[in-house]
């Protein structure tokens, strides 16, 4: 085989296992025993949230460039939670990124729910881990929006940046009520529009509230390419460097530790949970908390007793 071929064939096997994880993550029972490669990981996991059209999808598009001129083979995980796999917004993330599709160095990949969102953080960490084995480094993590999912995901990266843009005042009220805390760099966007330099006062003004103190905000013009992020470059390894040195095995052991968490959760919920509801044990219990023959709490001890053959 020639190199070429060898390297779409790879291609076509990492895109396949992708699927696989997805499916599995939204109940699929086709493909219950995946074998995924079990390695420490060792790629660098960049996770970008922020509202939808604060320019996210065109930043990424700039990274893969810097990142590619400096020799890496990139991988993109293009994240949408309240999207099926193929819906629009996750398109418009492929048309942005376009530049790059022809790129043997460049991996971009689509995820959205199919249905179940519970899975998607889970399913994001598992596609992680077998772009890494297959050695893409680093690897960004683009999703929409600061929802519970969504922070689920920002959770599965290492360095964690929030995309802001002018006119995007509510996200800042959000970044106020603590997503400052959750990430290490804020870019502010589109700073060729009006409002960024406000934008950015009002955030510095947030910044100084956060328990760590280590978030930098910089601005950044995406559509211009490159040259926008000039100051992103350096705040990117900036950060890195930071976290090298310090919080980075503590804050992925975390990140596993919220992952088994949130799979035991999943794996009750759409195990002796379901099966108590398909025998009508929950609804049974409900009907004696309604009229009165069980407090709430006395009702779901029994049901766990009758889940776990235990007491809770
Ligand atoms: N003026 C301006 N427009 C930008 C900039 N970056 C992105 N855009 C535009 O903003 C729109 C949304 O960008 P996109 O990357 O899809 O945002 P996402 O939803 O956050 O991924 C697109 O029309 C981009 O061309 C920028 O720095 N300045
Ligand atoms: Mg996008």
């Amino acid at each position: 085989m020639t190199a070429e071929a060898s390297q779409s064939a790879e291609r076509v096997a990492l895109a396949r296992q992708i699927s696989a994880i997805e499916r599995r993550a939204s109940g699929g029972r086709d493909t219950a025993a995946i074998p995924l490669h079990v390695a420490a990981m060792r790629s660098r996991v960049i996770g970008i949230t922020g509202p939808p059209g604060a320019g996210k999808s065109t930043l990424v598009d700039a990274l893969i460039g810097l990142y590619r001129a400096r020799g890496c083979r990139v991988g993109v995980l293009a994240v949408d939670p309240s999207s099926p796999v193929h819906g629009g917004a996750v398109l418009g993330d492929r048309i942005r990124m376009q530049r790059h599709a022809g790129d043997a160095g460049v991996f971009i990949r689509s995820m959205g729910s199919r249905g179940r969102s519970d899975g998607l953080a889970p399913a994001v960490r598992d596609a992680t881990r077998v772009l890494a084995a297959a050695g893409y480094d680093p690897i960004l993590i683009e999703t929409v929006g600061v929802g519970q999912v969504e922070l689920g995901i920002v959770e599965c990266s290492d360095l964690r940046m929030l995309v802001l843009a002018p006119a995007w005042g509510d996200y800042v009220q959000a970044a106020k009520a603590g997503l400052v805390d959750m990430v290490d760099l804020i870019v502010v966007n589109k700073a060729d529009l009006p409002g960024a330099d406000g934008l950015i006062g009002d955030l510095r003004q947030s910044v100084r509230g956060a328990q760590h103190g280590e978030v930098e905000i910089v601005r950044a013009t995406a559509s211009a390419g490159e040259q926008g992020i000039a100051e992103v470059e350096p705040a990117l390894d900036r950060g890195w460097t930071r976290l090298a040195a310090g919080r980075l095995e503590a804050r992925r052991v975390d990140a596993a530790a919220a992952e088994l968490a949130n799979r035991i959760i999943a794996l009750v919920a759409h195990g002796p949970l379901e099966a108590a509801a398909a025998a009508g044990t929950t609804q049974r219990l409900a009907a004696a908390v309604c009229g009165g023959a069980l407090s709430a709490s006395e009702a779901a001890a029994v049901l766990y007793r009758e889940m776990f053959g235990t007491d809770p």
